[in-house]
């Protein structure tokens, strides 16, 4: 029996991964192409009595700050690429993260493609977008994906219980 549904949603620039992200997560696969996201595609994945309402979202741009979408998110998973430092400090992200609507968010920040040899983990400054789980990761051999995910369903799980 599922006790608890949370909407999920993974923002970021676009070509961190979050489409890898939540392929690995979901479905335990990789595709090396990068086939751009528009709009948004939901997935869904139970954990436990948990199910995760998974919305892989296009990349956040200043023409798109994707509010539509956000609506009744539980938490957010920040992706950023540690291979692109710009990942981490865009403008468009900088300025949804401190909406003050999303401020109280729960986030998880999860820094993508661990596996490069140029990977240097980097997330938005939590001294401007406030605090939250930082993991690293990579969707390609699925280091710190599931990790994720965890974070998400223990907060919710924690403050239901
Ligand atoms: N080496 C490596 N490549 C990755 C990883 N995650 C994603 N990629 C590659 O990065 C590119 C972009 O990945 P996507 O998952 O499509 O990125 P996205 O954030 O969904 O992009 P948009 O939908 O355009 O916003 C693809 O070529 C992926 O194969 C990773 O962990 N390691
Ligand atoms: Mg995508």
């Amino acid at each position: 029996m599922i006790k608890l549904r949370l909407k999920v949603c993974l923002i970021g620039v676009s070509g961190v991964g979050k489409t890898s992200v939540t392929r690995r997560f979901v479905n335990n696969t990789f595709d090396p192409g990068h086939l751009e996201t528009i709009g948004a595609r939901i997935h869904r994945k139970r954990v436990g009595d948990v199910e995760l309402v998974i919305w892989d979202l296009e990349g956040i741009s200043s023409a798109n700050l994707l509010r539509s979408y956000l609506r009744g998110v539980a938490s957010l998973v920040v992706v950023t690429d540690g291979t692109n430092p710009a990942s981490c400090t865009d403008e468009s992200l900088i300025s949804l993260l401190t909406t003050p609507m999303y401020r109280r968010i729960h986030k998880v920040y999860l820094c993508n493609k661990s596996d490069k040899p140029d990977f240097s983990a980097c997330f938005p400054s939590s001294e401007i977008v406030g605090t939250g789980p930082q993991l690293t990761g990579s969707a390609l051999d699925g280091e710190g994906i599931t990790s994720a995910f965890r974070e998400v369903v223990n907060e919710h799980s924690q403050s239901n219980s």
